[in-house]
């Protein structure tokens, strides 16, 4: 990292500072700060948290407060600097606001030092997607951009003077501290509740999420979801995209003589039966990184040919293999509710209940009624694990036959019992997966072998 500094320099000088958390964020900001010279401690609740042999070795004069935290380790610092997983809400937290202690992340000091065009992407689900949409667009028009963020490499790892353009992915708690997106390009892709473990409600949630129009440039939102408009005033310049066909100004979908196309305005620009990625949900996805793509100026035919190679990131909605006539699909990072009702929407077959639904982990206080009617539709029965099954259970219990299962072996096992020739067995938890995996991939990697190795196809043929 080369960087030049511009506001932050000031920022850090006679500051006590310490960084919380010492997972990829806090390591990114030890490293960035320590580029400048500039000294820190650090905080972690864990006793033994993640990074701790690496800390230890990069950084072996910096102190580390290690265990619950208090009051008193707090008191010698006036800037804090947050990882994303630390909730705002906790007592030593609120006290330190109500003393006035400055607190940010690592997106302020990010937005601070870096020197080329913005891109922030937010949304409930999708957000993984089109950021690596709009980087594979850059690449190809020969801009030299960094993608990275909640997706991937924290954001202060992508610094660098030479950069044309980074592309960053933020989550909710990534934007809780964030007042000012100094003219970055900021799109909200959608809304649907996640995380309400961390939110006392909805409208919480939903505030996050619109931080990332503060003191952005232009935004580009989703008119088919209200939830995503920016309120009046907030920025200057706004672009909107959904499915229909577009009015002035607008990115939408456009029927032609020649077929269905992704438009921008009464301009036709790339043809929806070229898009990679399957899905409807994706066709969203593609329409969003479309107007991304030509607000930042790449050329339609790099966006075109982006949009045409990039078939889809790894669990999301993959294709695993088709046993028997039985095809198995891995959605391991449906972590929530609004991604796991895109994926029935989108691989039910209309007039048949075709799916076999493999659900369950952690709730995060989500609310499943939103599942019911596709599932009524769509769902042949429902193979529910993990520790929240009986939520899932209570609520979908009525609606189709349910199995309970005690590990993803034994879904996939009782999967492939009842799944008949043309089923598709959905691995879409609608969960967190920390009661039992490191995260999404491991156990989408599970349930993968799972499929391959667990258990032999059945011979069940009713509906
Ligand atoms: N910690 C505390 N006290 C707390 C909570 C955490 O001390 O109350 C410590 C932990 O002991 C640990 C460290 O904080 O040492 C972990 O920090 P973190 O949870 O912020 O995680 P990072 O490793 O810094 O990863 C974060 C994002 N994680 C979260 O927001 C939870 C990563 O997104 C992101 O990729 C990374 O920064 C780089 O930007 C992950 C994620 O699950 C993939 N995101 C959520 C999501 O996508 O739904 C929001
Ligand atoms: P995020 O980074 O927001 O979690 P991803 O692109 O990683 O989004 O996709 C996460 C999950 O959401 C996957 O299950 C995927 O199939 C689903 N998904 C992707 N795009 C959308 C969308 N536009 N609407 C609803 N669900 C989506």
């Amino acid at each position: 990292m080369n960087t030049i500094l511009k506001t932050s320099d000031c920022m850090f000088i006679n500051r006590s500072i310490a960084i919380v958390g010492m997972g990829a964020t806090g390591l990114s900001v030890a490293r960035f700060l320590s580029s400048m010279s500039v000294s820190f401690k650090i905080v972690d609740s864990r006793e033994t948290p993640p990074n701790f042999d690496l800390i230890s070795e990069e950084f072996p004069k910096t102190n580390l407060f290690l265990g619950e935290f208090n009051s008193e380790t707090f008191k010698e610092f006036d800037l804090v600097i947050l990882s994303p997983g630390v909730p705002l809400n906790q007592p030593v937290i609120c006290d330190l606001k109500s003393q006035g202690v400055e607190i940010i992340g690592d997106l302020e000091l990010f937005l601070n030092v870096a020197n080329a065009p913005i891109v922030a992407i937010t949304g409930s689900n999708g957000k993984s997607t089109v950021t690596t949409m709009v980087g594979e667009m850059a690449q190809r028009s020969g801009l030299n951009v960094a993608v990275g963020g909640n997706l991937g490499s924290p954001m202060l790892d992508l610094l660098s003077d030479d950069r044309d353009l980074y592309v960053i992915e933020l989550s909710s708690f990534q934007l809780e501290l964030i007042e000012d997106m100094k003219g970055a390009i900021a799109c909200l892709l959608n809304v649907s509740a996640d995380h309400m473990d961390r939110y006392d409600n909805l409208k919480e949630y939903i505030a996050a999420k619109h931080r990332i129009f503060g003191g952005a440039s232009i935004a580009i939102f989703n008119r088919d979801d209200y939830q995503t408009i920016p309120s009046a005033g907030a920025v200057a310049k706004s672009f909107s995209f959904a499915l229909d066909t577009p009015d002035k100004d607008q990115f939408g979908i456009n029927f032609t003589d020649s077929g269905k196309f992704l438009s921008f305005d009464r301009n036709p620009l790339v043809e929806v039966s070229s898009i990679g990625a399957h899905g409807k949900h994706n066709q969203e996805n593609a329409i969003a990184a479309l107007a991304i793509g030509s607000v930042i100026g790449i050329r339609p035919e790099f966006i075109a040919s982006a949009l045409k190679s990039f078939k889809g990131l790894p669990h999301r909605c993959e294709t695993v293999t088709t046993l028997n006539d039985v095809l198995f699909i891995n959605d391991s990072k449906g972590t929530n509710v609004g991604a796991t009702l895109a994926a029935i929407e989108g691989f039910g077959s209309l007039g048949r209940k075709n799916l076999l639904l493999l659900a369950g982990g952690q709730a995060k206080g989500q609310n499943f009624d939103q599942l019911k009617q596709a599932v009524e539709k769509f769902v042949k029965c429902g193979i529910f694990f993990g520790q929240d099954a009986d939520q899932i259970e209570n609520i979908l219990g009525s609606k189709i036959k349910v199995y309970r299962a005690d590990s993803i072996d034994s879904a996939v096992s009782i999967a492939k019992r009842e799944a008949a020739a043309g089923d598709i067995v959905l691995f879409s938890p609608a969960c967190a997966s920390f009661d039992s995996f490191s995260g999404f991939e491991e156990r989408g990697r599970v349930y993968q072998q799972a499929v391959f190795s667990g258990g032999s196809m059945g011979t069940s043929c009713a509906d």
